[in-house]
């Protein structure tokens, strides 16, 4: 008998005396297998706020937790109701503030990357529409990895 859960394949060579017996060990490799399964990609504490008027443009802010054992290379995010989201970068230079955009977002093996004001973020350009609600998709490639809906936070400024 095989059995395939996830990434992990078990190989049960045994001969059963009994059904009981089967059901047992059964039992046991499911509690096992059901607490290795972990979404690669997990999206927590979602920010997005509402666009400064006059500017087309929000800013989301999240964390993201990668549960495999292996570096993901974040390379496209894209939202059904923004033209473009690009990955920014805030620094300080020369005393001002200010943006650059990065090619992609790593996320190290079994760890979480914060996208907070005043450090990495995402720039969700050009609204499409006028919509309370937005979805993002991030890519690996052309992998789709992870897709999120969050609601717009409004202003208090
Ligand atoms: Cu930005």
């Amino acid at each position: 008998m095989v059995y395939r859960c996830d990434n992990y394949v078990f190989s049960i060579p045994f001969v059963f005396r009994s059904k009981t017996q089967l059901m047992l060990v059964l039992a046991v490799f499911l509690a096992a297998c059901s607490s290795e399964i972990k979404p690669p990609l997990v999206a927590t504490d979602i920010v997005i706020t509402e666009p400064v008027p006059g500017r087309e443009m929000s800013a989301a802010y999240l964390s993201l937790t990668n549960n495999t054992n292996e570096l993901i290379d974040i390379t496209k995010i894209t939202s059904a109701e923004f033209d473009a989201v690009e990955i920014h970068e805030s620094l300080l230079e020369g005393g001002i503030a200010r943006m650059r955009q990065l090619e992609k977002l790593a996320v190290p093996a079994n760890s979480t990357v914060e996208l907070r004001p005043g450090g990495k973020h995402l720039m969700l350009m050009r609204p499409t529409k006028t919509v309370d609600s937005v979805s993002l998709k991030f890519f690996a490639g052309t992998t789709l990895l992870l897709g999120i809906n969050a609601s717009i936070q409004p202003r208090n400024d």
